[in-house]
């Protein structure tokens, strides 16, 4: 597998973020959406805050109050045995669940796709009951003039993908939650198929222990239906307890290619290959028994969450993927893949 990474990797780091409050510090800027506009290339990236850590004793935490309409902290002793730490992710008490940070998402302009000036405010910030611990992992896909955002947004109610779109990604409008807790990692096909468009989804059963891929259509992109079970996970590869899409499904000419994500028992985060069928993306034709795509260099291994490449969008020219991942849930990095190498990797 020929991985080209950028020399300049990370490409984005948590210093080059600006807070959105002078009071909150940027502790990760990873897994971005890209698209390209006009002659830029455009990642709206997720940006994880917290406050700005002054109590030694105990960890605090911000989210929306939807109530109130604003941002509240909360501080969680490290003493008391009520409070799990485990997770860095999250704070866990007394069954209840919070998280240790607040995304929102935030545009980052780039002439040569590695180079990004990084908008001072949020693109898009949580506002919505649904959106109150965070906006989350962006995915963009270009229909027609219009580009769709899928991301994820969590809430004390559970982790839901909520939709939002814009033409000039300065105006952005929300259509709503289009798939309820617990699901993520929903990324749309580019192009509907017999007026019908798709989207790939990853809904999480706690009671069999699943966390899948499924397939959706829908004749508007805001009511789905139709789902069937795509692929599961695989006891014993790099893809044995988690999986979710990754960035959009390109098309091929062989069918669409979607990178897509996958943990391990370790929790380590790799990004294989997977072709659905043209005209029937319900249909796997291949699948990476090998990842593609895993973390190797010392800012993918150690960080925030160490051990983790995460993608939410590339892009395809000259036969080759241009990807855009998250590091240990920390920085972006760049790396390129050629088309015929992930073709490679596939077997059926
Ligand atoms: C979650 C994902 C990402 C994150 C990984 C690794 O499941 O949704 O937000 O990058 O875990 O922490």
């Amino acid at each position: 597998m020929a991985v080209f990474r950028s020399a300049e990797n990370p490409i984005l780091t948590p210093e080059d973020i600006a807070p959105s409050r002078d009071d909150f510090e940027v502790i990760g800027v990873f897994n971005a959406a890209v698209a390209r506009y006009r002659d830029e290339v455009l990642l709206l990236m997720r940006v994880a805050e917290r406050p700005v850590q002054t109590d030694p004793d105990g960890v605090v935490t911000a989210f929306l109050d939807p109530a109130q309409g604003r941002i509240v902290t909360t501080t969680f002793a490290r003493s008391d045995p009520d409070n799990d730490f485990s997770d860095p992710r999250l704070i866990v008490r007394r069954g209840r669940t919070y998280l240790s940070s607040i995304s929102h998402l935030r545009l980052a302009r780039s002439a040569d796709g590695i180079h990004f000036t990084v908008g001072r405010h949020p693109a898009l910030a949580p506002t919505e009951s649904c959106e109150s611990f965070g906006m989350e992992d962006p995915r963009i896909t270009q229909i027609g003039q219009t580009y769709t955002i899928s991301y994820v947004a969590v809430s004390p109610l559970g982790v839901t993908t909520a939709l939002a779109s814009t033409g000039d990604f300065t105006a952005f409008q929300r259509h709503g939650v289009i798939f309820g807790p617990e699901n993520k990692d929903v990324v749309l096909l580019p192009e509907p198929i017999d007026g019908r468009y798709y989207a790939l989804h990853r809904p999480h059963s706690p009671l069999c222990h699943r966390n899948d891929m499924w397939i959706a259509e829908s004749p508007d992109l805001l009511c789905w239906g139709g789902h069937r079970h795509l692929m599961g996970t695989r006891e014993g590869f790099w893809d044995e307890t988690r999986i979710g899409a990754g960035a959009p499904p390109v098309r091929t000419d062989a069918g669409w290619l979607e990178i897509y994500h996958a943990a391990d028992r370790h929790d380590r985060y790799c990004l294989g290959a997977v072709l659905l069928d043209t005209r029937e993306p319900w249909k796997v034709l291949a699948r990476s028994a090998e990842p593609v795509f895993q973390p190797q260099t010392e800012y993918e291994q150690a960080g925030f969450f160490g051990g983790v490449v995460f993608t939410c969008g590339l892009l395809c020219e000259n036969q080759t993927l241009m990807i855009y991942y998250g590091a240990a849930d920390t920085t972006i990095g760049y790396a390129e893949i050629p088309l015929a190498d992930v073709f490679a990797s596939l077997s059926s």
